[in-house]
């Protein structure tokens, strides 16, 4: 895992899209947009995910696999999607098993599009009320399990006037401290 700063230059999203020189987010930042992460090695790694998805109550999990062959005619579809700035009402979580990708989340009161680059071995919390979204980088693929609080239910709410008063977003902001 590793988190900068997002450049905003236009050109193809799958490209790291690091300042030059690189403006790093050290993990306390992270931590102070309610953003989580663990590094579990593969090798062994569903003990320690039961272990993790017990304590946290996680009840539910899917494997995810975003690529060409994984995806079929939907793929397209579904990856603009994922690169739709949106929120979801609970967290997403996801462990990478192979391949990488990007999940872009936004810094508040900022508004600071910060990347987080994510490995296999990567566990990484999104806090339910954060924009964000997600891409592919130029490997075009990436496998990676997720886990749900309760039913897969992770329904995307693009960025608008109505994501900006859900009580979720509101919450959000709260437990960071950012009055709305
Ligand atoms: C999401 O919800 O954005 C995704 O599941 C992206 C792929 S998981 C690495
Ligand atoms: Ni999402």
């Amino acid at each position: 895992m590793r988190a900068y700063y997002f450049d905003n230059l236009p050109g193809d999203q799958r490209l790291p899209h690091d300042y030059v020189p690189s403006r790093p987010v050290p993990p306390a930042l992270l931590e102070s947009i309610g953003v989580k992460y663990w590094e579990i090695p593969i090798e062994g790694y569903e003990a320690r995910i039961d272990a993790i998805a017990k304590e946290q109550d996680y009840k539910n999990r899917d494997m995810i696999n975003v690529s060409k062959e994984g995806m079929g005619e939907v793929y397209e579809d579904k990856i603009k999607g994922f690169f739709q700035e949106h929120m979801h009402e609970d967290e997403e979580i996801r462990y990478i098993l192979s391949g990488s990708g990007f999940f872009d989340v936004r810094e508040s009161p900022s508004d600071a599009w910060i990347r987080i680059a994510v490995v296999p071995g990567d566990l990484i919390v999104i806090p339910a009320g954060i924009y964000h979204r997600f891409t592919l980088d130029e490997t075009n693929n990436i496998k990676a399990l997720r886990l749900f609080k309760d039913e897969p239910k992770w329904i995307p709410h693009n960025r608008g006037p109505t994501t900006d008063v859900n009580p979720y977003r509101v919450d959000y902001l709260k437990s960071i401290g950012v009055g709305a």
